[in-house]
């Protein structure tokens, strides 16, 4: 969103200037200006493209999402309707459902060495499970909110609603580092569902239709993804909170809250 600030306040400020600048000298260089301007904002921000729809339930607080041959996971939250959940990348029938305790909000979810991994939202509970049987394996704990959750081959990536990352040991949780992701210098708060998708973390922005794109090595935001365009966001509940990426057939889907359907979406690099 702070590309499309700067580019409208570029453009009212470029308007403006036009208006009391009566030498032709400064309109053609003002011009210039606001088309660099332009230029970083195209850059910036990358449109995705749907290439296929999948039935996905309405009644899914969709908290955490992945893909694993061709088997969608999801972690629903609320209070009292938490679940874990298996599905076919074809259909939005259930192959196998399991609901927490009415005390947990489940959160973020990811896949690590075979086994599930759940966050809860207050709790401080993470729970594992065998991703067959979804058998509880362990529960971890950790300090603060559980918001979005990732992993790579080394370590467990988490969100907590703030514009930190957090990288932790997969067996005991310790923090292992932690980065702040900013663009232009400012904070980028309200990190929520997280994926990696290659090098990248993937991350949404809770209450907007953004995705920022982060370099797992850096830190650094390297781009937008606007999913404005098919967003199914009426308010400030049904947002985008779900993304999946299939890292053997190089597929990502997004879904959201309460949204009617995934959808499997092509990014222009
Ligand atoms: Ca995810």
């Amino acid at each position: 969103m702070t590309s499309t600030c700067k580019f409208l306040s570029a453009l009212l400020f470029f308007t403006r200037l036009l208006s009391i600048i009566k030498s032709r000298v400064y309109i053609v260089c003002l011009f210039v200006f606001f088309l660099n301007v332009f230029h970083s904002y195209a850059q910036e921000t990358v449109i995705p493209e749907i290439i296929r729809k999948i039935p996905h339930d309405s009644k899914a607080f969709t908290q955490g999402f992945i893909v694993d041959e061709g088997i969608f996971y999801e972690s629903t939250g609320l209070y009292g309707n938490s679940s874990l959940r298996r599905y076919n990348t074809h259909s939005e029938k259930l192959i196998k459902k399991i609901s927490l305790e009415d005390k947990f909000f489940a959160e973020g979810l990811t896949l690590f060495n075979g086994r599930l991994y759940q966050l809860t939202w207050k709790s401080g509970v993470m729970f594992v499970y065998d991703k067959t049987t979804f058998e509880i394996i362990k529960i971890l704990s950790y300090n603060g909110e559980g918001w979005g959750l990732t992993s790579n081959n080394k370590y467990l990536v988490m969100s907590d609603g703030s514009n930190i990352l957090k990288f932790r040991d997969p067996n005991t949780l310790r923090v292992i580092k932690s980065v702040a992701i900013t663009f232009n210098g400012l904070p980028v708060d309200n990190l929520n569902e997280l994926e990696f998708v290659g090098n990248e973390i993937w991350a949404n922005i809770w209450k907007s239709d953004l995705v920022a794109c982060i370099d797992s090595a850096t830190g650094e935001l390297v781009r937008w993804i606007d999913f404005s365009s098919i967003s199914e966001r009426t308010g400030t509940e049904d947002v985008l909170n779900g993304i999946a990426y299939d890292k053997v057939e190089d597929r990502i889907f997004v879904t959201g809250k309460f949204w009617n359907s995934i959808y499997e979406v092509s990014i222009q690099d």
